[in-house]
């Protein structure tokens, strides 16, 4: 099947991962522990950590006979030139992947950096350019510092702006002229669902140590959003008066924009509106540069307004995002009846009836195609701005059949689906920078800390109990993305 070629000629076809799910080396080079070097998974553990009474401090405890794959995750840290190497067969035009803070500011206050870090990074990023593909770079994606959560309570503390500021500032000195998209909190919208990974913030000092870590309050929350805006706000002017061709983007999980109600009931559409606001607040703040009455509202009625300090406001209403980086992968549906899932997942035990194809076992997420549409259309009407798909994949497990071949069909009908949604979107007049398939090489699972929940166009040998070779084989789907990227998304028939 062949779509009307809808796509502007420098459309950026690419892939994405994140520092913590693909690089592995979590403590070489003088890297330091990040939040997501305690978890395996960010949705369904509570982190490794114990209270220390006596300094006060949150420390590391890893239990021994626990499997944090991400520690060594697919050693791209070691093998990123044969990786980008393979990623460029395929054609991609542009890669995302994040700088691990932890390895630029082991700690995150310390006055200078580790060239260590650094000269890694600048590896990476000139081997990107020296095959033609533009690195889009997130400045964190889950990975503040443990240090400065467990002495300094993370993002609930003011002095942490003043942290990122530096640790923005030499990134961008850095790599200016060479990097042009950038974004700095990964799903920023995730703040309330996962506190300790999405807003870097745990319950400190800690009252009680057997209270779990991330009983925040709403107040609390708030003030860490707050503190991550303002951060992002003086990230985007220091951007700017680094580099002016560069371009910031705020970055959200919005599978939840595509949430439907359950039924024509006002109370579940008014519902519906409500929910969608939970993520819409921070596209709203960091693209419209303040904060929506709907939230003062809820300031008011709960008292857990943010202390503001003199000039934040300003700095917000100045410095906003150039375009809306996202994540989609499925939708979600609302009812006043039911509890929402945690992880966008909808109304629990209520699937959407209509939605016939679901992503493989154990996870289902519902397969939804025309909610990306409708996703890019409501940001579109809302901002006006480029979008920039940047996580769009499927997550299966599996591995060589008797030939040592992955037909990975199913991987190419999400894609195809998706991009054919996508061309619609763009004639309804929505601007789209590219789109970057999540986990172009098989990596660490955020969700669940897996190595079998497989995105990949190229499969690593790594299993959840840690072994395999790290090897790495082209899976069926390889050359159907060469195929979408050499002829710019006209050609989407699937041959396997
Ligand atoms: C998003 C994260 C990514 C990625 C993706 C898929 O929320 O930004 O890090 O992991 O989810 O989720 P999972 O890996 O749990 O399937």
């Amino acid at each position: 099947m062949t779509t009307t070629n809808v796509f502007p000629e420098n459309f950026l076809w690419g892939g994405a991962v994140a520092a913590n799910q693909v690089e592995g080396a979590w403590l070489e080079d003088g890297k330091l522990p990040n939040v997501t070097d305690t978890l395996i998974g960010i949705m369904n553990t509570k982190p490794s950590i114990s209270w220390n009474e006596e300094q006060g401090i949150w420390e590391l405890n890893l239990e021994k006979d626990r499997a944090f794959l991400s520690h060594e995750a697919v050693d791209f840290y070691h093998r990123f030139e044969a990786d980008i190497k393979l990623m460029s067969e395929m054609g991609l035009k542009a890669f995302r992947t994040s700088i691990s803070w932890g390895r630029i500011f082991p700690r995150g206050d310390e006055e200078t950096p580790n060239e260590a870090g650094l000269a890694f990074y600048d590896r990476l990023i000139d081997t990107l350019l020296n095959y033609q593909m533009e690195p889009v770079i997130t400045l964190s994606h889950y990975e503040t510092p443990f240090a400065l959560l467990a002495e300094y309570g993370g993002w609930q503390n003011r002095q942490l702006i003043e942290f990122f500021d530096r640790y923005a500032s030499i990134i961008f000195d850095r790599y200016k002229g060479k990097v042009k998209y950038w974004m700095t909190f990964n799903e920023i919208n995730n703040a309330f669902r996962m506190p300790y990974a999405a807003a870097g913030v745990i319950k400190f000092p800690a009252t009680d140590p057997n209270e779990p870590i991330t009983t925040l309050t709403k107040k609390e929350i708030y003030q860490a959003v707050h503190h991550l805006f303002v951060a992002n706000a003086l990230a985007t002017k220091r951007m700017q008066a680094t580099d002016p061709d560069a371009l910031m983007g705020v970055m959200c999980s919005f599978s939840s924009l595509a949430t439907y109600p359950i039924d024509c009931n006002p109370a579940n559409v008014f519902g519906a509106l409500e929910f969608k606001r939970n993520s819409y607040l921070f596209s709203d703040v960091m693209c419209r540069g303040h904060y929506p009455g709907y939230v003062k509202r809820i300031w008011r009625e709960e008292d857990c307004a943010p202390e503001i300090a003199d000039g934040d406001l300003a700095l917000l209403a100045d410095y906003t995002s150039d375009y809306i980086a996202f994540s989609y992968y499925r939708s979600t549906v609302f009812s006043v009846d039911a509890e929402m899932r945690v992880d966008t997942g909808g109304a629990k035990g209520f699937d959407n009836p209509f939605l016939t194809e679901k992503a493989p076992e154990p996870w289902n997420w519902p397969i939804d195609p025309l909610g990306l549409r409708y996703v890019m259309n409501e940001l579109t009407d809302r901002y006006e701005l480029p979008l920039f798909i940047v996580e769009n994949g499927l997550g299966i497990d599996e591995g060589p059949d008797e030939n040592g071949q992955i037909l990975d069909t199913e991987r190419a009908r999400y894609l195809k689906m998706h991009i054919e949604e996508m061309a619609e979107a763009i004639q309804d007049g929505c601007d789209v920078i590219g789109y970057l398939w999540w986990g172009p090489i098989d990596i660490v699972s955020a969700g669940t800390g897996e190595m079998k929940k497989r995105y990949g166009f190229i499969y690593v040998d790594r299993h959840n109990d840690g072994s395999g070779s790290f090897d790495r084989l082209k899976k069926a789907s390889f050359d159907y993305y060469k195929q979408i990227i050499d002829t710019n998304g006209l050609d989407l028939t699937i041959n396997f």
